[in-house]
């Protein structure tokens, strides 16, 4: 059952909001932010998709060369080595590549509505070859030392998952890759457990096994080590496909709440929970049978890419019990809305 409470003034954001930030590009999609609250106001870290605006019977799109700088590659639309099937990825003669490049930007609200740029906080792009393709899907873990960001980096030999630190989104620290290939969906508890700390991370084993969501343990959120898997796809269900966790689990008196992405062999992207132990959260108490949002509202099921709701940032309402909820529709627009904790505990003693 969707019980989602939905801001009526959806989308929130759309690509036509902001401007380009790579010269010569158009916006396509503003997609999956990560989300934190900052000086009294709720900030998104966006995950902004550009290309070039097409031409007729060309498929154009940026990249990182060898020497940092943006340049565009084209494919005729008609050569027989190209599948561009997916709107998100094309493959030629093998080779993958993102139809679009993501980079990270912050916005900022005072009523969770309308939200705009300040200039004294910069875009984050990709650097390096590692990050050639992109970087995508930030989730903001807020810690009791700072801001601890993890994406997906992307580029022609892996997608894997980054870290980078800060205490105020002005100077920050890129840590590295924490998750090697094929791996993505990072999300940071944002407090230890014990000694430790814990993270959710989505890694692919394309022959045996699949798309699972793990939990791994650190000494110092770069080195992970004990990896769990604690879900799995379930056949014929709504998250048959592929799983992955939202942002950091919340602390409830039942164990820590997670909002995870379910998505099945048709691309639909739908939402579910998870309640783990808290003092091992690689032992699951209970899981939904049935999404906790569907892909229902027209923004949800046409766009860029339709049928997907996609979460990995919220904030935690003052009464304690709102899970205020920021999301992308569609690949392509963002959006808000609200939970209640108990709601979702009460569809899991179901
Ligand atoms: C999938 C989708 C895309 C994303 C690529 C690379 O195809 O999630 O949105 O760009 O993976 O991560």
């Amino acid at each position: 059952m969707d019980i989602a409470k939905r801001n009526p003034n959806n989308p929130l954001m759309r690509p036509s909001d902001l401007k380009p930030a790579i010269p010569g590009m158009e916006i396509t999609c503003l997609l999956n932010p990560g989300v934190f609250r900052m000086n009294g106001k709720t900030w998104l870290v966006l995950r902004v998709a550009e290309r070039p605006v097409q031409q007729d019977g060309i498929i154009s799109f940026p990249v990182y060369d060898k020497e940092g700088k943006i340049k565009v590659l084209s494919f005729d639309k008609n050569d027989p080595q190209l599948d561009a099937t997916d709107p998100r990825v094309i493959v030629f003669n093998g080779q993958y590549y993102l139809t679009t490049m993501s980079y990270l930007r912050l916005v900022c609200s005072d009523d969770d509505v309308h939200f705009t740029e300040d200039p004294a906080y910069q875009p984050i792009f990709g650097e390096g070859f590692q990050e050639s393709f992109g970087i995508e899907d930030c989730r903001v873990a807020t810690m009791d030392d700072g801001y601890y960001l993890t994406f997906t980096e992307v580029s022609p030999v892996a997608v894997g998952v980054g870290l980078i630190s800060t205490k105020d989104f002005k100077t920050i620290k890129r840590e590295g890759m924490i998750f090697p290939p094929h791996n993505k969906d990072c999300a940071l508890f944002q407090e230890k457990i014990g000694d430790l700390y814990y993270a959710f991370h989505r890694p692919s084993s394309p022959e045996l096994g699949g798309n699972y969501i793990w939990v791994a343990e650190s000494p110092d959120r770069i080195h992970w080590g004990r990896h769990k898997c604690i879900a799995t796809t379930r056949p014929g269900k709504w998250d048959s496909a592929r799983v992955g966790a939202g942002a950091a689990p919340i602390k409830t008196s039942e164990g820590w709440l997670e909002i995870y992405h379910g998505a099945n062999k048709e691309n639909r992207y739908c939402l579910g929970a998870l309640l783990l132990d808290l003092n091992d959260p690689t032992k699951v108490l209970a899981r939904s049978e049935e999404p906790i949002m569907e892909p229902i509202a027209e923004y949800e099921q046409t766009g860029f890419f339709g049928n997907v709701v996609f979460t990995n940032g919220f904030y935690l309402g003052e009464d304690g019990d709102t899970i205020n909820v920021f999301y992308g529709a569609s690949d392509e627009v963002i959006c808000n809305a609200k939970f209640s904790i108990k709601e979702i505990l009460a569809t899991l003693k179901k």
